[in-house]
């Protein structure tokens, strides 16, 4: 009997700033709705899940900027949610911006945090490689993360979840190989990522045609050479008069896409993840005790 996980892939619409907390925790239940009745086990939201994609502007009101932060989650906005995935019994990773205080100093986190079927807390993962720039630049898409988050602080952490483990990234850290070999390496066989990417790219207007290739083409390497499932989920559409592109999707680890959403709205797509797949392409591969030498590579570098 091969061993299986049902994954739903939550993409969201776009969230407007003037959208109440409630109103978007009430699509987000709906779509958890949806992802059970079409049988999934675990779902993924996008990146920033319960506010608008707030990075594209430049503010300095502390309190505008805290606004858009979670200081406790479940929080009173968020805990229907939780209640939601207890009733169904579908788990899921949930993007959102923390807002924690260590030792008395607050630290923003770009945030992703896994919940098990029973609505308890599995565990977090924090955005390690947070693009753009601290402030505004001329000529450069306004893309503001490094103004309000800092890296994170707990790697590339593992999890289990109903028997699988399971791990998280976020929106820039698709794009990097390091984000896949580290889950790899720390025992993944699914990766959870959610991501917010604008249309435009004011910088490199030659690469603008390929927005969607760079989307898919990181995700399916990264799932190809580190034999995981991939189930990324975007916020899409047209936000606050920001396009950000879709396509989200469950990739295998042969590096297919198993499942594509078509819309740029509210979206539910579903794929059950034969988890047996990733021993298969080992085998052919990339069995790493085997032909993996990462000693051998540093010794002829000179690295040793
Ligand atoms: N978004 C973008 C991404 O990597 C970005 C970062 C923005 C890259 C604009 C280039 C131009 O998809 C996030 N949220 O990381």
């Amino acid at each position: 009997m091969a061993r299986c996980l049902s994954i739903a892939v939550c993409q969201t619409g776009p969230i407007q700033r003037a959208a109440p907390r409630a109103e978007t925790v009430g699509r987000l239940v709906h779509l958890l709705e949806r992802a059970a009745a079409a049988g999934a086990e675990l779902a993924v939201f996008p990146e920033m899940a319960l506010t608008t994609f707030f990075p594209r502007w430049r503010m300095d009101d502390q309190a505008e900027i805290d606004a858009f932060f979670e200081t406790a989650m479940p929080g009173p906005h968020t805990q229907s949610l939780y209640d939601a995935a207890a009733k169904l019994k579908i788990g899921f990773a949930l993007g959102y911006s923390e807002l924690v205080y260590e030792d008395g100093v607050r630290h923003g986190f770009n945030t992703m945090d896994l919940v098990g079927p029973d609505g308890a807390f599995i565990g977090r993962y924090r955005k390690m490689h947070v693009p753009g720039a601290s402030d505004v630049q001329e000529g450069v898409t306004t893309h503001l993360e490094r103004r309000y988050f800092e890296p994170g602080n707990l790697g590339f952490p593992v999890f289990d979840y109903r028997g699988v483990k399971v791990g998280m990234a976020i929106c820039n850290d698709r794009r990097w190989p390091e984000t896949y070999r580290m889950l790899c390496l720390n025992g993944a066989e699914v990766a959870l990522i959610g991501y917010n990417t604008p249309l435009r790219l004011d910088e490199a207007p030659a690469l603008a045609h390929l927005r969607m290739f760079h989307n898919h083409l990181p995700m399916q390497a990264g799932a190809y050479q580190n034999t995981l499932w991939v189930a990324a989920a975007a916020k899409a559409g047209l936000e606050d008069g920001q396009a950000l592109i879709g396509g989200s999707c469950i990739i295998a680890p042969t590096g297919e896409i198993a499942a594509q959403a078509m819309s740029l709205d509210d979206e539910v797509i579903v794929h059950r993840a034969d988890l047996d797949l990733i021993g298969v392409c080992r085998k052919v591969n990339f069995d790493f005790d085997l032909y993996r030498r990462p000693d051998q590579y540093r010794r002829i570098a000179g690295m040793a």
